[in-house]
């Protein structure tokens, strides 16, 4: 994404500005080490950009940047529940308005901040009080804490994700690596299976795995690069590829997206809404995702 033509609002600082696209305002942070954009619709992670790389992040050409819909790309923040246990599917968090907080700079980088609590609105759809802070690292590397906070007076659960869609040179050429063994297949009526050390792909996929590596790769060989996943806080790592009919069947993605994108994902996965973890009054809990090229 080219984020240099998107016109100014406002500028905060040095390296750090409002942009707009299509009705969505942006944080935008171009740096010596990296460049980011950040909705503030979605607290959603669109572009990440190590100086001299590609875009380690896939948005589809075709992402609706109406300030309402969910986008289609990026790092959708799927919350309080991922997947269609509820409705809207994978949660609120990522149809809704967040603010920035803060952000803090210095040679080595940006680190920028967006907060989402509850509302009138969340508590329609959700009924507890809740803080999320979302830190977006950008750096060598990008690092994105989901930081999330009971803020009311008896226990709930949740689950989610980060969603990342990574961007690749041809999905034909990628393995992935360090995903584990076992997993969950969404497409076999949540089968358990078994699978190998090394995942190519000639199909769709949607899988929850159950049992990742601390460190998966995504070998992108037509563009000569890996990409290092490393997550925490999370109990499983959902790797996705809609494939062509997928792609076609969904009206902002563009037909041959699939191509060039993979979504591994650092999830907390959960059956139901009351199977999802547990937070008390007061407790917190962060889920973290880390990609860098290796
Ligand atoms: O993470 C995989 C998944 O849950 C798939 O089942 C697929 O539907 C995808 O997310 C995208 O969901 P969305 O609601 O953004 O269309």
């Amino acid at each position: 994404m080219d984020l240099s033509v998107l016109p100014t609002l406002t500028v905060l600082s040095d390296y750090v500005t409002i942009a707009q696209l299509g009705d969505n305002k942006i944080v935008r942070v171009v740096h010596p080490k990296a460049s980011a954009a950040i909705s503030l619709h979605g607290g959603h992670v669109i572009s990440f950009k190590p100086e001299g790389q590609e875009d380690l992040i896939w948005m589809s050409k075709d992402a609706i940047f109406d300030n309402k819909a969910a986008l289609r790309g990026g790092i959708p923040i799927c919350w309080p529940w991922f997947g269609r246990i509820a409705a809207p599917a994978h949660g609120f968090a990522r149809n809704s308005a967040w603010a920035l907080l803060e952000h803090r700079e210095s040679d080595n980088g940006v680190i920028v901040s967006l907060g989402l609590t509850d509302n009138e609105h969340t508590r329609a759809i959700w009924p507890h009080q809740f803080k999320l802070v979302l830190n977006v690292e950008i750096s060598d590397a990008l690092k994105v804490t989901l930081d999330v906070t009971n803020t009311d007076s008896t226990a709930w659960q949740f689950s989610g994700a980060l969603h990342t869609y990574l961007n690749l040179g041809d999905i034909h050429q990628m393995t992935v690596t360090g995903m584990g063994a076992t997993y969950v297949d969404s497409l076999l009526n949540n089968q358990a299976c078994e699978g190998g050390d090394v995942l190519t792909l000639t199909d769709t996929i949607d899988r929850v795995y159950t049992a990742p590596e601390n460190e998966i790769v995504l070998h992108d060989n037509a563009w000569n690069r890996k990409l290092s996943i490393q997550n925490s806080g999370d109990n499983s790592a959902v790797l996705w590829n809609p494939w062509k009919e997928g792609a076609e069947s969904m009206g902002d993605m563009n037909n041959d997206g699939y191509l060039s994108m993979f979504c591994i994902e650092s999830s907390l996965h959960a059956n139901s809404l009351n199977e999802g973890k547990e937070l008390a009054p007061g407790e917190s809990h962060q889920l973290i995702t880390h990609i860098a090229v290796r």
